[in-house]
């Protein structure tokens, strides 16, 4: 593991105060910590069980297969380490996405409104590590590092976890850390959870490099998205930096709550009458839906001036939408349930494509029963032997699907401890 022992120069940044970032020993305390524990091998071979019940349907016709491969992914990506599970059991999950300084923390700091605990906040590339905030009876900050083990930190830990730690001791945190989980008594709604994402940039940036991958995997798994656009960026089109894109591939028809953040910096959105309708904050809404991004609100927003605009304070139409969201979260058996309506579906269509086949084979060899002339017998043996084979991959794929399915189940089970 590389450790930097070169001493940084900037040693009047915020990072100065900060224990973990300040001090080599610290820091690399806080590395050790991070990294111990064992591997759950069973998180990772799900990923397999999953891509085995897909491929053994590759012989009948599925309907919405993408969408429903998505989804069993989706929920078995809640379920693979414990703690994941046990954050986010019975809670709509909201990511939080956007470009890099696109004011994703700080919008997340202006919300939870707990001075004790602060996401990192930046001019420059800042999150390195999903963060999950949610609201608990008392403060409690938990890492899971990529072993699936859970490690407590404290807020100045919290603090460290940044590119600037990568910065000071030229260690990318991120690389042996899944997510890191912070319950607050002053987060403002219960069964929400919010998710902080390092911010992508689709320039190359050989230092950066894995942030994008790190917030799509991440984002892979919501039910909701909140995507912040600086209001100063109205003119260039949301599209030219890939964003568009980044959230097509994310999860099909994915609900987005636009945040035009940073409006207290752009004067015409900042002292609009009506804020809403203004050109900049239409544009950038149009330039999303009009790109099939399924934009379900706007909200204008400032960190630096939360009640603004007068008489609809940004942040609380933030809670109202948090709150509308809470009311449609998901519980253990609906989970359970997803899962058993996702295999049902692909049983229907094992059922149903063999039928048809067993169909048209018994109309294959009663017409070779009574063909009544000879010459069309061996087409139609032929014919039969074909699909006679496809029928006889259906059953054997059948066989590898219920078999991926036990181990599915007896995998759900296990994790949500039944
Ligand atoms: N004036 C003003 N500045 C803001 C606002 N929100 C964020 N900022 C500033 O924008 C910079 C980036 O903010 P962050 O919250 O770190 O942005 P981020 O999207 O989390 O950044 P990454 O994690 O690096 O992707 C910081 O200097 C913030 O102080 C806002 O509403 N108004
Ligand atoms: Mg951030």
């Amino acid at each position: 593991m590389a450790f930097s022992t070169e001493r940084r120069k900037d040693d009047t940044r915020k990072g100065n105060r900060n224990p973990y970032l300040a001090d080599q020993a610290n820091g690399l305390s806080l590395v050790a910590n991070i990294v111990s524990g064992d591997k759950d091998l069973r998180a990772i071979q799900i990923d397999d069980i999953v891509d085995l019940i897909f491929s053994s349907c590759g012989h009948i016709r599925v309907t919405d297969e993408i969408q429903l491969s998505a989804q069993l992914k989706r929920l078995t990506e809640r379920l693979k380490t414990p703690m994941r599970y046990k954050v986010l059991n019975g809670k709509s999950v909201i990511g939080v996405g956007g470009t890099f300084s696109a004011g994703k923390s700080s919008f997340l700091n202006s919300l939870l409104n707990d001075k004790s605990v602060l996401l990192p906040v930046a001019q420059t590339p800042s999150t390195s590590v999903s963060t999950y905030i949610m609201s608990g009876r008392d403060e409690n900050i938990t890492a899971c590092n990529s072993f699936g083990r859970e490690v407590k930190l404290n807020a100045e830990a919290l603090q460290a976890i940044s590119h600037d730690f990568r910065e000071k001791h030229g260690l990318n945190l991120a690389l042996y850390l899944d997510f890191v989980a912070v319950q607050s008594a002053a987060f403002p709604v219960n069964n929400v959870v919010l998710l902080d994402t390092p911010g992508f940039d689709n320039g190359v940036d050989i230092k950066n490099l894995g942030d994008k991958t790190r917030s799509q995997q991440a984002l892979k798994s919501v039910d909701r998205l909140i995507w912040l656009v600086p209001a100063r960026n109205a003119t260039a089109s949301a599209g030219e930096n890939g964003e568009i894109n980044f959230i097509k591939n994310l999860s099909k028809d994915l609900e987005v709550l636009l945040v035009i953040s940073k409006c207290d910096v752009q004067r015409e959105v900042y002292t609009a009458a009506d804020p809403q309708n203004n050109y900049i904050v239409q544009k950038i809404r149009n330039d999303f839906v009009d790109n099939g991004i399924n934009i379900c609100g706007v909200i204008p927003y400032s960190t630096v001036d939360t009640d603004w605009p007068n008489g609809n304070s940004c942040k609380k139409q933030v809670i109202d939408f948090l709150q509308r969201t809470s009311r449609t979260s998901r519980t253990v058996s609906d989970i359970k349930g997803e899962i058993n309506g996702i295999i049902n579906s692909l049983r229907n269509d094992f059922y149903s494509s063999s039928n048809e086949l067993e169909k048209q084979l018994n109309t294959i060899a009663s017409q070779i029963d009574s063909a009544p002339n000879p010459l069309d017998i061996p087409s139609l043996i032929r014919l039969h032997g074909v699909l006679g084979s496809q029928f006889a991959n259906i059953k054997f794929d059948k066989e590898i699907f219920e078999n991926s399915v036990t181990k599915l189940n007896k995998w759900v089970s296990e994790r949500l401890g039944a």
